[in-house]
């Protein structure tokens, strides 16, 4: 019989590499919907939408390019339910003689890959995922290297070894590797002249799709009324030339700031495209690199940008699978607390928090520094469950694969790694959120106020933090400031925000 080439739905590139590896017309491509993907986390409903319209799509660009596809769509009355079972039907039905796959991004799956060259008896090759620039090996050899991984370290190798951003003699363009001090202006006031990702219609396939989800996943987070993703390649296409064009030249100069009712500013809401494969990430950076040259990106916006995909994604992709399975468990500050319900419906008084669960369930995105310092921060310093707030965001997000997902929150929101992925932790309190967003003003907490029934809870949250972590955290030189002024305060100010912080955590029970 013939390859067969199961392709999974984030695998929607044609430039695959178990698609390299035969030949078309002795290939069958396996596409399969199956329940446990869309519920193993009950992911928000546009997230599953998005997926299963893009896989449709993509299924059908291959077949344009004459591949055949074998696709097993959700609603077959035979679907088992999972890939396993699904490639079992796959063999016999076409009953090849070996298969060949492009590895899976994520440990549960990649134990399912692996277990299927027993299992049917025929010989599977699982092919690395070469769309990421480091592989497996190359990052583990890095990190046995130093005592400490750091991003930082790590991106300088990335841009030697793309070359994205150097100058003739191979030194970093403008002589600095890195311009974030120059990308942390506040919100500048709303105008109508700010940039916004293309909404996309939905066509047939994504109409089809929608009800699909919106009679099955009914009970799933989210809304579909919004629903604007790009489904295809080309629209994804459009969507990146949007942002190259209206977007990146201000990308890195409020690249932390949040404004109310304005959930996508400067970013470029390319991680949906980008981690399913129909966007080409490194082409993408050379598509930014291009735009510097020609003088219409400015260095800091070309830089930041091209660091977050090169430098982040990449990074934080290596700890994920250099840690191994039991890096979701970890929980260095032992943290215990429930996730709050207002997670899943964005009904709190903290404005800063509604506003970035509410566009997380009409949008299914927010952006980084609502990710790591709202709802990210809250969680850390309110001490929730890792558990818990990684579960959160894995369903959220319509960018959100373990992979990718997983080092962000465990790692780098919450700290639970113990200071693997980052030095310190990113916690805050309510000044922080002041300066780079216009949230407080309307907010009917004071955002000044550590004590009484209208102080802002950040920030006996964060002082509590301090104060309930010292053992784990003073030593910390990146942390000596705040114990220091934690130290300064008086006995009676630090009773009464210990006790303020107590109240109000006994309040979200
Ligand atoms: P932009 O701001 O335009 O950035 C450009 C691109 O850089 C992104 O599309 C993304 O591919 C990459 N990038 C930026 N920051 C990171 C990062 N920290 N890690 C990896 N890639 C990065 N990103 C995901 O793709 N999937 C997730 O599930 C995810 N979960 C997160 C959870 C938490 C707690 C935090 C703090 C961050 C998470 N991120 C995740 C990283 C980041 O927030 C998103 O990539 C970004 O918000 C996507 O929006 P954008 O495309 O507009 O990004
Ligand atoms: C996330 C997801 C969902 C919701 N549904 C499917 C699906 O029906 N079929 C599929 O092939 N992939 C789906 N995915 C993406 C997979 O979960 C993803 O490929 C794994 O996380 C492995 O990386
Ligand atoms: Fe958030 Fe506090 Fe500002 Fe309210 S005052 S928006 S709770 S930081």
């Amino acid at each position: 019989g013939p390859f067969l080439v199961p392709v999974l739905g984030d695998q929607l590139s044609h430039d695959l590499a178990a698609l390299r590896a035969v030949d078309r017309d002795d290939a069958v491509v396996l596409m399969m919907e199956v329940a446990d993907e869309t519920t193993y986390v009950k992911h928000h409903k546009a997230k599953i939408a998005f997926i299963l319209s893009a896989m449709r799509h993509h299924a059908e660009a291959l077949r344009a390019e004459g591949w055949t596809v074998d696709y097993v769509r959700l609603d077959d009355p035979d679907n088992t339910g999972s890939f396993t079972g699904e490639v079992a039907r796959a063999v016999k039905r076409h009953r090849p003689r070996a298969i060949h796959v492009t590895e899976a991004g994520e440990w549960r799956v990649r134990a399912m890959l692996e277990s299927w060259a027993d299992r049917f008896s025929i010989p599977v090759t699982i092919h690395e995922d070469d769309r990421f620039l480091c592989s497996h090996a190359e990052f583990d050899t890095w990190a046995a290297a130093r005592k400490q991984m750091r991003m930082e370290f790590f991106y300088r190798d990335m841009r030697r070894r793309t070359g994205l951003l150097l100058d003739q003699d191979g030194q970093p363009e403008g002589g600095q590797w890195n311009y974030d001090a120059e990308n942390r202006k506040p919100a500048p006031g709303r105008d109508l002249l700010m940039p916004q990702p293309i909404r996309f219609r939905p066509d047939a396939v994504t109409e089809e799709v929608l009800g699909i989800v919106a009679e099955r996943f009914a009970d799933h987070i989210g809304s579909l009324d919004s629903f604007h993703f790009a489904t295809t390649r080309e629209e994804a296409l459009r969507q990146q030339k949007r942002f190259l064009d209206e977007a990146l030249p201000r990308f890195g100069d409020y690249q932390d700031a949040m404004l109310t009712d304005e959930p996508f500013l400067w970013h470029s809401v390319l991680s949906p495209y980008l981690n399913v494969g129909l966007l080409d990430p490194l082409a993408l950076c050379r598509e930014v690199e291009t735009r510097f040259r020609a003088g219409k990106v400015p260095l800091n916006c070309a830089e930041g940008f091209i660091r977050q995909i090169i430098g982040w994604r990449e990074y934080v992709r290596g700890v994920y699978w250099h840690e191994g399975p039991d890096y979701g468990s970890r929980n260095a500050l032992n943290a215990t607390r429930d996730l709050p319900g207002f997670y899943w419906t964005g009904e709190t008084d903290m404005r800063c928090m509604a506003q970035a669960i509410g566009q997380t369930i009409s949008q299914a995105y927010a952006h980084h520094i609502q990710r790591l310092m709202i709802t990210g921060n809250f969680a850390l310093i309110a001490g929730i469950d890792p558990r818990q707030v990684h579960v959160w965001y894995l369903e959220v997000y319509a960018d959100a694969y373990e992979w990718v997902e997983m080092p962000n929150t465990v790692g780098m929101a919450l700290f639970a790694d113990g200071g693997l992925l980052g030095s310190k932790p990113y916690a805050a309190g309510g000044a922080y959120i002041n300066r780079m967003s216009d949230y407080c003003g309307r907010c009917r907490y004071d955002v000044k106020k550590r004590v009484g029934e209208d102080a802002c809870p950040f920030n006996a949250l964060y002082w509590d933090f301090i104060a309930r972590n010292g053992k784990k955290l003073a030593r910390n030189p990146r942390m000596a400031m705040p114990y220091r002024n934690w130290a300064r305060m008086t006995d009676e100010d630090r009773a009464a925000i210990r006790e303020q912080a107590a109240r109000f955590l006994s309040s979200l029970a």
